[in-house]
């Protein structure tokens, strides 16, 4: 059995499958904000961030580790499993002392994680990939190292305020003795696979590209940009590897706690787009997936690095070799939770039904999806702005949203060359047909989606197999299956609406940035 973990912003889930079966025997999964309430995080992060600064409390993903497994255990024997993989929110950074490596190596079950790790944080909360704090640091290392466009030939991003490097700047400027204490910067992968393995763990070529310190050429840490970043950084980075490659087996507390075998082996975390690229299925180029989770992103697998001339996109590694191109938009699902309780309605007023009867209304009414901060575009929106040429219904401020959020992507990923012939739709809101229909409608092209839902876990666990020597083409041809009623067709009657409305949405959005 294989067991793969996803700990994304809102949630930990965890998926068991079984290669011999080919089925999926197990699944779990914790709510930060329900399950966990008195972190005070009810979509997962610290509300009420001064200058753009979002954090989230690292032990909260801790404390949810020990609640995932408790459940899963209660549902099979965790004995069986010989291979752990897993990914987490990406960006993210955990900051640890030296006791860190020694706590983890002698966990006692008796006690709680929480409980044991809480002394090991130099750093009490973890800046997540929402934060969008640190433009000034991000001037600076760009600066020392000749500018962006050479961070971007290097680390395949420019710099960005929610990756690692930058953040890192920021804790070593705002608490330089807090910094020297850290000996281990980890990101939440790795934070989360060391615990398990009772030992510090390599940092994924996958996920470790969100940091912008990897060269992807070699894919190891780049000396300019390590330097340029902290003081001392070199020595608290850990080394690089593949998310294939298993480190270590399972820490006892595991053993005696949750009954895994002794045996059981664990792999270095990835992040939650690199897992959700092979939970879809999508790890050779040609396909293109839409995640609609708290973020909304776009991606899809390259051969060879291509970087956005924009600045928008990034470049990630695929962990079945190769690269990932990704776009990441800031206001998803809570940009379309705001709206939906701005109304007063639930989500089935954005159903298909609730949709269709504003048909006629298509590209007639323009909405900058945006209710706070943005990063693609980068500009510090407030709340969103309209151009309506008609009345106001729900039907019709709902589609308009969903319209320039979906324009927004259309209009940004324009670069990565791709033209669609289906797009693979995931995340939380991807269930929801009427969404999926705008997807279709604005990109004119066929929308499907997967028989299990939660892609980030499906490929944490496919990982896992493959690392125990499975053919990772085999495991997706039978794990990767859309789900048969799920084909969502685009309208072709309003292509040359949306063709009209791009337009439209690109010159109001230059309005205003
Ligand atoms: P993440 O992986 O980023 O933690 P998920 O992919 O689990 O997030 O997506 C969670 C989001 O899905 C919620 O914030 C919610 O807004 C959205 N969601 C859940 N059900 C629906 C629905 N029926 N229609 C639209 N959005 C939904
Ligand atoms: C990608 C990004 C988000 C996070 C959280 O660059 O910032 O998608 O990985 O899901």
């Amino acid at each position: 059995m294989f067991l793969g973990f996803d700990s994304s912003t809102q949630s930990l889930s965890a998926i068991v499958l079984d290669a011999d079966q080919n089925k999926i025997i197990a699944e779990a999964s914790v709510n930060f904000g329900k399950d966990l309430p008195h972190y005070s995080a009810p979509s997962g992060f610290i509300p009420g961030g001064s200058s753009g600064e979002v954090h989230a409390d690292p032990m909260m993903w801790i404390e949810a580790l020990d609640l995932v497994l408790g459940k899963l255990s209660a549902q099979i024997d965790l004995s069986k499993v010989t291979m752990i993989a897993g990914s987490g929110q990406q960006h993210g950074s955990v900051y640890v002392n030296e006791s860190f490596d020694s706590i983890i190596a002698n966990l006692d079950p008796s006690s709680s994680l929480k409980a044991q790790l809480s002394a090991s944080l130099t750093r009490s909360t973890s800046p997540i990939w929402m934060d969008t704090s640190t433009g000034q640091e991000c001037k600076e290392i760009a600066s020392a190292v000749g500018g962006n466009a050479e961070v971007c030939a290097r680390s395949g991003s420019v710099m960005i305020e929610r990756f690692t490097g930058s953040q890192i700047r920021k804790f070593s400027k705002q608490n330089p003795s807090a910094y020297a204490a850290t000996s281990r910067v980890h990101l939440v992968s790795s934070f989360i696979a060391s615990v398990l393995a009772g030992k510090s763990l390599p940092i994924d070529f996958g996920d470790g590209a969100g940091m912008n310190l990897l060269n992807l050429k070699d894919l190891t840490w780049d000396k300019d940009l390590v330097n340029a970043t902290a003081s001392n950084l070199t020595e608290k980075l850990l080394p690089t590897a593949s998310c294939l490659k298993p480190q270590a087996t399972i820490g006892s507390y595991f053993i005696e706690k949750y009954g895994f075998s002794k045996n059981c082996q664990v792999c270095p975390f990835t992040g939650d787009n690199p897992a959700s690229l092979v939970g879809m299925g999508a790890t050779t180029p040609g396909q293109v997936v839409i995640s609609l989770g708290t973020s909304d992103t776009f991606f899809a697998a390259m051969a060879e690095p291509k970087t956005d001339p924009q600045g928008f996109g990034h470049v990630f590694g695929n962990p079945a070799g190769g690269f990932m191109s990704l776009i990441c938009f800031r206001n998803g699902s809570l940009a379309r939770e705001a709206l939906r309780d701005e109304l007063g309605v639930d989500w089935s007023a954005f159903d298909q039904d609730a949709l269709s009867s504003s048909k006629s209304s298509a590209g007639k009414n323009l909405t900058l999806p945006f209710y706070g901060p943005e990063i693609t575009p980068r500009h510090d929106f407030e709340k969103p702005v309209t151009e309506f040429s008609e009345p106001r219904t729900d039907a019709i401020s709902i589609r308009s949203l969903l319209e320039g959020q979906f324009l927004n992507m259309r209009l940004h990923s324009q670069w990565m060359g791709i033209a669609p012939q289906r797009i693979l739709l995931t995340g939380g809101a991807s269930k929801n047909n009427g969404i999926a229909q705008i997807v279709a409608d604005v990109f004119q092209a066929p929308v499907e989606r997967l028989e299990v839902a939660n892609s980030a876990a499906l490929g944490a666990a496919l990982i896992a197999a493959t690392a125990a020597g499975n053919n990772l083409v085999n495991l997706q041809s039978i794990f990767c299956k859309p789900s048969p009623d799920s084909r969502i067709l685009p309208e072709t009657s309003l292509a040359s609406a949306y063709a009209t409305a791009l337009d439209a949405f690109k010159r109001l959005l230059q309005t205003q940035i």
